[in-house]
């Protein structure tokens, strides 16, 4: 099925303004998406119509949240085909994800001198919250290395793993190669050794179709806030018998069955890790989203992203820039350095001509080592993107390198 890609773009208010009286095209899809005006009518619609704090209270409009953020739960299990509702805890984002299962899980299962297997292209949210970990247990952390090209070397995992390691962090989708990780693969290895898996699935979640009983993952994290939803609102699924085995993550309300100074129980799955008020009217409006999502087909906004990829690359490859990460079936993100001309005085020209790139290390400094790069241009691409987006860009583009 093509897109509607006029009246799809209709729905997206902040993309209708001029930037420096420029039509505005938005290519940092991958720092975050915008949100259409069904996400933003959810918002409003929760604080005008029900809000009042979730699984609390008696009344009516805590009743009414209650359930609106419930079947906000139930859309994601479905999202991500996990077996129950139950294993779909909401938190802050991505990043929170992996903080909870480095501290929750690490609690349970990380010892002294037990190691966890970490790539080489990850977020530093999929690095840092494992070196505190060691820190804290006394593990190390082990790199999986990529090529030149983008492709983790996942063959290495034979010999990297020892009887010691515990866990693979690895991300789906790189947020600055573009490269797709073969998860299915690479837990398929680690369950083999009886090693478990996490997945950062913050790059993949609005772009691939994810079934993590497929995958056969045990914690698959993400962000709402790249999937056209509320920032502030995250997922992490996790399988029921590790999660029942974890400790809670935070203390507080809601996270408890009982609480005595003589000691406390803890709540079930999955409030025993959403302690406090979550973002209630987050969580409502990011169903909202993953309606959208699935009305337009995950499928369907992919396949017009590699066309446009695919028509950006030619023409940036043409032009004769560097581009970091080729792999076949990568996701539409173009991450690319010009000769002689700095990263960052790209993008603020860029920027000048109403064009959103990001620059720098993209918040993966082991991969710009890797590289022997301080940063990059990084053009990442959604559905509502255009063929004459692309254009603009590579005009522009051409007209700032002539000026250095
Ligand atoms: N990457 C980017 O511009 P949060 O901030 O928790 O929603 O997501 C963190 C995160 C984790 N993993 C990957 C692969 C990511 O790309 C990100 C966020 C943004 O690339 C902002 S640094």
């Amino acid at each position: 099925m093509s897109l509607d890609i006029d009246k799809i773009r209709a729905d997206f208010p902040i993309l209708q303004q001029k930037i420096y009286n420029r039509p505005l095209v938005y290519f940092d899809n991958a720092a975050t998406t915008q949100r259409p005006q069904q996400v933003i009518d959810a918002l409003i619609r929760t604080y005008t119509e029900y809000y009042g704090n979730i699984h609390r209270a008696a009344h009516f409009l805590a009743d009414k949240a209650t359930m609106a953020y419930e079947e906000t739960r139930a859309k994601v299990r479905n999202l991500i085909n996990a077996e129950s509702s139950d294993q779909i805890i909401f938190t802050k984002g991505t990043t929170e994800s992996v903080n909870l299962v480095a501290f929750s899980f690490g609690e349970s299962f990380i010892h002294e001198g037990d190691e966890i297997i970490v790539s080489e292209m990850e977020h530093h949210s999929n690095i840092v919250p494992w070196q505190l970990l060691a820190g804290r247990k006394g593990a190390k952390i082990i790199m999986l290395p990529i090529d030149n090209n983008g492709r983790l070397l996942i063959e290495q995992l034979d010999t990297l793993i020892t009887e010691r390691t515990r866990l693979i962090a690895v991300t789906h989708v790189s947020n600055v190669l573009g490269t797709r990780n073969p998860i299915q693969e690479i837990a398929r290895i680690a369950h083999s050794k009886g090693v478990r898996i996490l997945v950062d699935g913050a790059q993949a979640a609005a772009h691939l179709l994810i079934d993590v009983q497929d995958l056969d993952v045990d914690f698959y994290a993400f962000s709402a806030h790249k999937m056209y939803g509320p920032n502030g609102v995250g997922v992490l699924y996790g399988k029921k018998e590790l999660l029942e085995q974890m400790p809670p993550y935070q203390g507080g309300g809601e996270m408890i069955s009982e609480v005595k100074f003589s000691g406390t129980t803890y709540n079930e799955l999955p409030y025993k890790f959403e302690a406090g008020t979550p973002n209630i009217s987050g969580v409502i409006a990011f169903g909202a989203a993953i309606d959208y999502l699935q009305n337009i087909g995950i499928e369907n906004a992919a396949s017009w992203e590699t066309e446009l990829l695919n028509y950006a690359t030619a023409k940036l490859t043409q032009m004769g820039v560097r581009i970091y990460g080729n792999q076949p079936g990568k996701s539409g993100v173009i991450s690319f350095n010009v000769d002689g001309v700095h990263f960052f005085d790209l993008g603020t020209m860029l920027d000048k001509f109403g064009i959103a790139v990001r620059t720098g290390h993209h918040c993966a400094d082991p991969l710009m080592d890797h590289f022997n790069i301080q940063g990059t241009v990084r053009v990442s691409l959604a559905f509502y993107n255009t063929k004459e987006e692309i254009d603009v860009f590579i005009e522009a583009l051409k007209k700032v390198i002539s000026m250095f």
